[in-house]
């Protein structure tokens, strides 16, 4: 498949956070290896002068999805917090859009269209075609394919950017399984036209 980038299309980094890789509070297992990729993703969607976003997990200290508070996991993302913010060697253009999620202390939120501003902010700038990319690939990644599916936007999975948590062996690819099976379109770097 040949995908030309262009002024519809706009990409979106999902959570790739100091806290979801190794050494962080909920590592995803070789989660940092999304990086490069992601960098090479973001440099081509820059030159196209495609729309720019990067999710973020930003949780109150006391929210719902940490163990302390009946959730599942350890705290992690806290805003404001060193674990919160981007990993540094992901080079995020100045002018990409930061959509900050699962914000309420009583709302889990996977998906960046759950309580943020994200489908209006793409339909604003006229997008048609999402290009998703990021962690974890069973819990962020897939709500955000499906949400984006849901909405009507085409989307395509960037399999070479995305790593799982796979509690349970095999999660990651189930998640895409069912992704692809909804309508996403699995696409690599090489892909790009
Ligand atoms: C995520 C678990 C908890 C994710 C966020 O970004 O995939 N996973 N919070
Ligand atoms: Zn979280």
């Amino acid at each position: 498949m040949k995908v030309k980038i262009g002024k519809g299309d706009a990409l979106i980094v999902v959570d790739v956070q100091r806290d979801f890789c190794p050494g962080g509070a909920l590592p995803v297992p070789r989660g940092d290896e999304v990086i490069p990729v992601l960098n090479e993703y973001l440099e081509r969607f820059r030159r196209a002068g495609a729309a720019i976003y990067a999710t973020r997990d930003w949780h109150p200290p006391n929210h719902k999805s940490f163990r302390e508070y009946g959730g599942e996991w350890p705290p992690h993302c806290i805003q404001g917090t060193e674990g919160a913010e981007f990993h540094p060697n992901l080079k995020l253009p100045s002018d990409a859009l930061i959509i900050s999620k699962a914000t309420e202390p009583d709302k889990e939120a996977y998906s960046g269209f759950e309580g943020t501003n994200l489908k209006e902010s793409l339909e604003s700038r006229g997008v048609k075609r999402v290009f998703v990319g990021g962690l974890a690939t069973d819990y962020c990644v897939k709500s955000t394919v499906l949400d984006a599916l849901k909405y009507g936007f085409e989307v395509f999975l960037l399999v070479d950017a995305v790593r799982g948590v796979d509690l349970q062996p095999g999660d990651s690819e189930r998640a895409i399984e069912e992704m692809v099976r909804r309508g996403a379109k699995r696409i690599t770097l090489s892909d790009l036209e």
